[in-house]
């Protein structure tokens, strides 16, 4: 079994190659280069598209990645399968992500730090929860760890996905008929929607206007994909006061350019791509446990995380 190893954007190919070789020793193991020899399997990050129109014989691409938008832009080879990380390792990072963001402006931690900065000592008056229900668009691996999380910190969580959903201690609404009541129903608003045509610009100054039935004050936290967001539409929502402020790790066009208003924005905090980092070790395990399980027989259908094409995620 041959195995190419082909990473984008910083990533070392070298650390991946040697994990996979103690993980998996019978097979070859190589760094992607033009014209190398047809591999059996690929672990991929945003490759070019020159890499998938010469290996033409890929049965799995295997992405170090949760989301598959940009792979899915590429043209792939006829009989390659896509399998994302599930989960290995991401999931904890996004709750302590989302949690932080939430509980930040929650409990006004950002007025508290600026107040620290001018040496003033004063109370903000407490909030309650129930006046802050939190939506988590998206009900997958990573949403419904970070609805449960939420749950913990007694805020009142629904969640909205594709399919209907029957999950403890989260109000599932589903699919375009249930998203009004979701968003009439939320006032921070998480976003951990797969980029698909379906959900590409889904949060727009209509969409974030309706949160908690249209009263201001509304909080949105995005750590799923920047095209998620027509971002023209946020500054004025925030200006206007409709909403109070926003958590961003993710953009349309990363790196984030040093002049983006966003950067400065005094309601606007900004991270970069950072929520939930690929852990190698895991991930390494978790990609050679799958491709074992291939070559002892196993359909790509029984992996988890395997894509979808057609479905987008
Ligand atoms: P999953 O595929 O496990 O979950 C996707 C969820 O979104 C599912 O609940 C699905 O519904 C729902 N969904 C998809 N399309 C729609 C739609 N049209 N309407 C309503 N709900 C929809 O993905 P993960 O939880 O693993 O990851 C989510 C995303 O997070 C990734 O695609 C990636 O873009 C982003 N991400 C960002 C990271 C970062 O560092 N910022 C790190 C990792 C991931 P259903 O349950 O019905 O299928
Ligand atoms: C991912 C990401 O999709 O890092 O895993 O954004």
């Amino acid at each position: 079994m041959r195995i190419t190893v082909c990473l984008s954007d910083n990533n070392r190919p070298e650390p991946w190659v040697e994990g996979l070789r103690r993980e998996l020793p019978q097979a070859e193991i190589q760094i992607w280069t033009p014209g190398a020899a047809l591999a059996d399997h690929a672990v991929v990050w945003a490759p070019p598209q020159q890499f998938l129109d010469e290996q033409q014989q890929l049965r799995g691409l295997f992405n170090i990645g949760a989301g598959v938008d940009a792979l899915l832009n590429l043209r792939l080879p006829p009989h390659t399968r896509i399998v994302r990380l599930d989960d290995a390792g991401m999931s904890v990072q996004m709750v302590e992500y989302v949690c932080h963001a939430l509980i930040r402006h929650f409990r006004e931690f950002d007025v508290y730090e600026a107040d620290a900065r001018e040496g003033v000592w004063s109370y903000r008056r407490p909030r309650a929860r129930r006046d802050f229900p939190v939506g988590v668009m998206g009900l997958g691996v990573l949403g419904e760890r970070v609805g449960h999380a939420i749950a913990q910190f007694e805020f009142p969580v629904q969640g909205w996905s594709r399919s209907p959903r029957q999950i403890d201690g989260i109000r599932c609404f589903d699919g375009d008929q249930g998203l009004d009541g979701f968003l009439a129903a939320s006032r921070v608003l998480v976003c951990l929607l797969p980029l698909t045509a379906q959900t590409r610009g889904i949060l727009n100054r209509e969409t974030l206007s309706r949160l908690h039935g249209g009263r201001p004050g509304g909080y949105l936290i995005n750590v799923a994909r920047g095209a998620h967001l027509m971002e023209q539409d946020l500054i004025p929502l925030l200006d206007a006061g409709q909403l109070a402020g926003a958590a961003l790790d993710v953009f349309a066009s990363e790196p984030l350019a040093p002049e983006h208003p966003f950067w400065r924005h005094p309601k606007i905090t900004v991270t970069p791509h950072a929520s939930a980092r690929t852990q190698r070790e895991e991930s390494v395990a978790q990609i050679a446990a799958k491709i074992r399980a291939l070559e002892a027989g196993a359909d790509f259908d029984t992996l988890p995380g395997v894509v979808d094409v057609q479905r987008g995620y």
